[in-house]
This record gives structure tokens, sequence and C-alpha cells, in this order.
């Protein structure tokens, strides 16, 4: 469990852990965090003897952190390798379902917001709709079968990061929890997806803003570009100029913040952003790319519209 300034939430999601199974220690990886995160993550373990802690030096980043807790649990003689946010976003209560899935022969399992019976509370609808988005994109552009390649919550059996090249791994935004997943496809692993409630944190910060995610999407088009053909890769371009067009437009931290003030905002971008996706697909081409690439394009057409309408939906609603 990675952990930058999370003082609040790091003994709740401790006691929500040991409550919920007996069956797992906790490797809390705090990256030396100004907010006393690291103490307290002392404090717990001389207390609980399934706490274990390491003390990184500063903060280099999620990946980083992971890296130094797979590396810390495939010294030890663990089989099963669980990754977990602290913020309450994955939730202790649902660890079962994963490790039950792995019993039943899967090699890595991610808990899904993306999948049936899957759900995603309390995220704004801009914030839901990107992801899922991005997460549809992700999965066509690889030609990987999995809804929910970006998810932090997941269960490796330790021969899948035994045979992962944890360095070799893409450092640009949340990305790599996408690389891990494609690499461990690749290598024949058996991936599964669970589905899961996730939600939103309620204490302390986020780390996340929007230049993550248009990073990450631009890197999953490199990777795309390299393994896949040539249409592919106009398809990709198109898709990803579009993605890149809105995201600038969008400046999504303050996006979030003027839906709150003015929920007609959103609907405005939604609608805009409909009509442009539309426009591209119908005249730069579409018929042009391969049969992935545009029926990504729909997808994406298709969410648009689908939040104009709940955005429509919500207006009248509050003014009712
Ligand atoms: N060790 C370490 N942990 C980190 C770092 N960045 C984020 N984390 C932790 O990784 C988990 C996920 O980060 P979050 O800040 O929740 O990112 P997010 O889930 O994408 O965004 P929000 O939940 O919306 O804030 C949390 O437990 C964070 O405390 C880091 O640089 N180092
Ligand atoms: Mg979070």
């Amino acid at each position: 469990m990675p952990t930058y300034n999370e003082v609040e939430n790091l003994p709740l999601i401790v006691d929500r852990i040991l409550a919920a199974t007996d069956q797992v220690d906790i490797l809390v990886v705090d990256d030396n965090s100004p907010d006393g995160t690291g103490a307290k993550a002392d404090e717990l373990a001389a207390v609980h003897e399934e706490i274990n802690v390491v003390h990184r030096e500063g903060k280099e980043g999620l990946l980083a952190a992971y890296r130094a807790g797979f590396d810390w649990a495939l010294a030890r003689d663990y089989s099963v390798i669980c990754q977990m946010d602290a913020d309450g976003s994955h939730a202790p209560e649902e660890l079962q379902l994963l490790l039950a899935e792995i019993d039943n022969g899967a090699d890595l399992v991610i808990g899904s917001r993306y999948v049936e019976g899957g759900e995603v509370t309390d995220w704004p609808r801009d914030r839901y709709l990107l992801s899922k988005a991005g997460n549809k994109y992700i999965s066509l552009a690889l030609g990987d079968e999995v809804a929910d390649m970006t998810a932090g919550y997941r269960a490796f059996r330790r021969e899948v990061l035994e045979g992962i090249d944890l360095d070799a791994l893409s450092d640009k935004g949340y990305i790599f929890q996408a690389d891990i997943a494609h690499r461990a496809l690749k290598a024949g692993f058996d991936v599964r997806e669970v589905p899961v409630t996730f939600t939103d944190r309620t204490l302390g910060e986020s780390k996340l803003d929007a230049s993550f995610a248009a990073e990450s999407l631009s890197e999953v088009t490199k990777w795309a570009v390299v393994e896949k053909s040539e249409l592919l890769r106009e398809g990709a371009k198109e898709l990803w100029r579009f993605a890149r067009y809105e995201l600038d437009r969008s400046r999504l931290p303050r996006w979030k913040r003027d839906l709150e003030s003015s929920p007609e905002l959103i609907v405005n971008m939604i609608g805009e952003g409909s009509k442009l996706a539309r426009y591209e697909f119908n005249h730069a081409g579409v018929n042009k790319l391969p049969a992935k690439a545009s029926r990504a394009a729909d997808t994406l057409v298709e969410m648009f519209r689908e939040g104009l309408k709940l955005a429509d939906h919500e207006i009248k609603r509050s003014r009712a």
C-alpha cells in the first residue's frame, strides 16, 4: 500500500483490512510524507505484527513506490501480492473477491470499475467519463480485453511479478498499471477482472491532475504504434488528436470547480465534444480507420452523448 500524505486515512484503512481478513500482511510504502504518515505507520506496526513499513527518502511517484513494495514482497515467501490505495477508494471488504479469483486459477486479478457490477461512487460525471473513455481507448489500442486497465486494486500471483521486468515499465502518468496488465497478458498469464465498488477519497488531498490522463493516453498510443499496423496508427492519431483537443479545452482541474458552480458549463462542454467527435470521425476519414479504432471512436461519441443526456437530466432535476 503506497502512501503519500495519508495520515488520516492510514489508521482507518488498516483497521478495515485487519477486520476484513486474517490472511494478509500489510506493507506500507511511504515516501517520507510531510504529514507524518510514515511515523503513523511505524506506530501501527508496533501494535500489529501484520504491519510492515518501508520508508523511502522522498516522493518519487507511485511506480517507484510499487517497485519497492513488490521487491520487498518478492524477497519474502509471499505467494500472492496485492496492491491497494490507502485513501479508502479500494474497499478492504472486497479484497476477498480478488483473492478468491486467484484461488480459482487466475494469475492477475483486477478489481474493476468498468465490468458488469463494478461501480464508481461520488465521482463527478466528467472524471468518470474521462476515466471510462480513457480505459476504453487503452483496451482498444492495445487489443486487450480488459475493461479497467488503469485500476490500482489488484492481486498478483508472485510469478507474474517475477516474470515482468519492473524496471522497463513506463513512468508516464498512471499508465504503468496498464503496462503491467498488458505485459502480463502478452506473457500468457491468466488476467481476470472482478467487479468492485470504487469510492472517491473523502479525506486528504488528491495527487492526480489532468496532465496524468493526457500523458497516459499519449503513452498508450505510442505502444499501439509500435505494436500495431500503420492503419491502427492512423486511427490512434485521430483519436489522440481529438482527446488532446478536448483535454486542452476542458482544463480539467478547473472544470471540476466550474461544474459545481455552473452545471450548464459541462453540458456545453460535452455537447461540443460530441459535435466535434462526430465531425472528426465523419469528415476526417473514419471509414479509412480499421474496425477497432472506428469502434473506439463510436464508443467515445456514444459516451459524450450519454454524458450530455445525464448532465441535462441533472440540471433539470436541480431546478425542479
Ligand atoms: N509512496 C507513494 N505513494 C503515493 C505517491 N503518490 C500517490 N501515492 C499513494 O497512492 C495511492 C493513490 O494515490 P491517490 O492520490 O489516491 O491518486 P488517485 O487515486 O489517482 O487520485 P484521488 O484518489 O482522486 O486523489 C494513495 O494511497 C496515495 O497516498 C507517491 O509518490 N509515493
Ligand atoms: Mg485515490
